[in-house]
């Protein structure tokens, strides 16, 4: 395999998805060495197998909004890749969700499901209707209609969603309650329900808690841990604010947080007492980070802009795709950053990693270091199958021994001649290795 060849391929076959066209050109970049060490691999085209999804749906969902105007917006479910487990990944509703996006994020979590030592393929899923501004009756008339079409490619052996940006607890208990309905079984289907139907503790906590469990390894190749450390947050969502839970359970000092809209920066840190402000504020009242800053006196509210100027010690980006690029990454190296560690799924451009990388900082991305979360989701599908549930502190602990054996696998595959740990050729080398296997063996499917 050539990287570069199959990259310029895949970009005619499919010009108009740059976000896809990113995070297979990383894969491939990386994997291209151990690639190329197996003749076997090349001669059944395991990376064009690898790079195109196994299957894409995509359906009109037509919902009536509380004026009663009849409305329409697209359903997805990419199935990226079944060799290791039924397929696995979230579901993402905001205006911006389109194919390209819901490629790359099925590509990743293939990956990334890999690293997580539980058997899950790769899928992701969604839709261009955003739950921001719309009614609690609305929401849920939209989960209902975008169910009955996804119903029928989902189950607990087939395909197993869960939440991503703009579904969390709410979104995902209307669609499976519709699920329930139309197929009148009570199964596995997603992951991250409510605890009270079959939802595992720990799953709303796994994603960030498992964001700075990674992290923790990360600073103690360098003998370093989080006590005193400054962190910039972006984000005020699910991943974001478990992240900064954690890193205040951890001794670490809380920044910033941020929104669509803009970031606050608290000089005097965001404790425990303003976070719980911030959870209210986001997951009950849905209201905008602005008002963190209209609350607390001192507080510098920076409208229409990113985190990354602040001065700090760790980067946590938590919102988005590509929030930071290389002027950001340049300017965090400035000031002294030591370690990012991405929350969100690709939220570094590639010019920022190299910033980061010859920089020799330590960069985790997020294939590896947010993997918490649907790790959590793969023990939820466990003690679903076992009727059964365990206690906080079992999965937790669960969660915890996960997220340091992707550590060591990344030190075991991308640890450099000098010494440096390339996180990024480690996760993708371990990940990719253990689905290359697995297609091997099942023949040409
Ligand atoms: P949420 O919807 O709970 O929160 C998303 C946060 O990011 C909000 O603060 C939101 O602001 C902000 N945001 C979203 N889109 C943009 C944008 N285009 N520009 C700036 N800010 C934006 O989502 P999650 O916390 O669940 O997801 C955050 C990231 O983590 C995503 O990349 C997701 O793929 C990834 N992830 C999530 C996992 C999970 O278990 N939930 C697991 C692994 C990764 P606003 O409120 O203004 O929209
Ligand atoms: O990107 C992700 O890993 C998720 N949104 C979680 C997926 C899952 O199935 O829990």
């Amino acid at each position: 395999m050539i990287a570069s060849k199959v990259i310029e391929d895949l970009k005619s076959r499919f010009p108009n998805e740059p976000e896809y066209i990113q995070a297979v050109s990383e894969v491939l970049g990386s994997i291209e060495e151990e690639y190329n060490k197996h003749p076997e691999f090349e001669k059944a085209n395991l990376v064009e197998r690898l790079c195109i999804p196994d299957r894409i749906v995509s359906f009109r969902v037509t919902w009536t909004d509380d004026q009663g105007k009849v409305r329409t917006n697209m359903g997805y479910r990419i199935q990226h890749n079944n060799a290791i487990g039924p397929y696995k990944g979230g579901v993402r509703f905001h205006a911006s969700v389109n194919q390209s996006i819901l490629k790359f994020l099925a590509f990743e979590q293939t990956f990334k499901n890999s690293l997580t030592t539980l058997p899950m393929g790769g899928a992701k899923g969604g839709s261009d209707f955003s739950p921001r501004g719309k009614s609690n009756a609305e929401v849920m008339r939209f989960c209902q209609a975008f169910m009955l079409e996804l119903t029928r490619h989902i189950g607990p052996e087939l395909d197993v969603p869960a939440g991503d940006i703009g579904v969390g607890g709410r979104e995902v208990g209307f669609m499976f309650g519709m699920y329930k309905k139309l197929t009148r079984d009570f199964s596995g289907t997603f992951t991250g329900k409510g605890r009270e139907f079959g939802g595992s503790l720990i799953r709303p906590e796994a994603t960030g808690y498992g964001n700075i469990y990674f992290l923790k390894e990360m600073l103690k190749t360098r003998g370093m841990d989080l006590k005193g450390k400054k962190v910039l947050i972006s984000g005020s969502g699910n991943v974001a604010q478990y992240t900064a839970e954690k890193v205040l359970q951890e001794g670490g000092i809380v920044m910033t947080m941020s929104d669509s809209d803009g970031y606050v920066y608290d000089p005097d840190g965001i404790d425990r007492e303003k976070l719980d402000f911030i959870m209210e504020l986001k997951n009950l009242y849905r209201g905008r980070i602005r008002e963190y800053a209209e609350k607390y006196p001192g507080v510098k509210y920076v409208a229409g802009a990113r985190p990354w100027g602040e001065k700090a010690d760790i980067a946590t980006p938590c919102a988005t795709q590509n929030e930071l690029n290389g002027d950001d990454a340049k300017t965090l190296l400035a000031n002294g950053i030591i370690a990012v560690s991405e929350g969100a799924n690709m939220p570094s451009t590639p010019e920022a990693i190299e910033a980061f990388q010859a920089a020799k900082i330590l960069y985790c991305p997020g294939k590896a270091s947010n993997a918490g979360g649907v790790s959590v989701s793969g023990l939820e599908m466990s003690q679903n199958a076992q009727h059964l549930s365990w206690t906080a502190a079992e999965v937790d602990a669960k969660l915890l021994q996960i997220m340091q054996s992707i550590h060591s696998d990344c030190v075991k595959y991308g640890t450099e001649p000098d010494g440096y740990i390339n996180y990024v050729k480690g996760a993708n080398v371990a990940g990719f290795m253990k689905v290359a296997k697995a297609m091997m063996a099942q023949g040409l499917v």
